[in-house]
């Protein structure tokens, strides 16, 4: 009798709370268990090492709304689809060392509105991962930066291009990157 009144309150409490968004405790604190998960991890295998993929890729372009001080950026990301849905690397030099930076994939080419809105999954839907793709990542002492994303859908070639921007002015687009579907 304890063990089925364990097992029936178990049931309603526990899986209600398993969706709670979790977008305002990662921008608050940038810790390495919350940017693992959802939005990057630079240990990750890269897109372009992806097996069983179909892999395209970009060059960053410069784009005039960026802020001063980065106008050396240049850099590449991949996006690869596969059967376990979609993955993108995202490469940069010429960034502010030590700086936090973050990446979206974008739903528009560079050269219409640097890139557009955010590309999501679900159109109507949430504006945070894993509905759009996001990469946040910190740029080391020489101003490189690097990291991974994993998605478990595919994005077909909706996700036409990557923008990055300072994580804390996403206004300012520092670069754009078209993928060559
Ligand atoms: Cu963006």
């Amino acid at each position: 009798m304890a063990a089925t009144a364990a097992l029936l309150s178990g049931c309603g409490s526990s899986e209600s709370t398993s969706k709670t968004p979790t977008d305002a405790a990662a921008s608050a604190s940038p810790s390495r268990s919350m940017g693992g998960m959802a939005m990057g991890d630079p240990s990750a295998t890269p897109a372009d090492k992806i097996s069983d993929a179909e892999v395209v890729k970009g060059d960053f372009q410069l784009l005039d709304t960026r802020p001063p001080g980065l106008d050396d950026v240049e850099g590449t990301a991949w996006l690869a689809q596969s059967p376990k849905g979609t993955t993108v690397t995202v490469s940069l030099t010429g960034l502010k060392p030590d700086d936090v930076y973050m990446a979206h994939l974008h739903a528009q080419p560079c050269s219409d509105g640097n890139g557009g809105e955010h590309f999501r999954f679900d159109k109507g839907g949430a504006t945070t991962p894993p509905n759009e793709v996001h990469l946040m990542f910190t740029a080391d002492t020489s101003g490189t930066g690097m990291t991974t994303v994993n998605n478990s859908r595919k994005t077909g070639e909706e996700a036409v291009a990557v923008v990055v921007h300072p994580r804390d002015a996403q206004d300012n687009r520092i670069a754009c990157a078209d993928f060559d579907f």
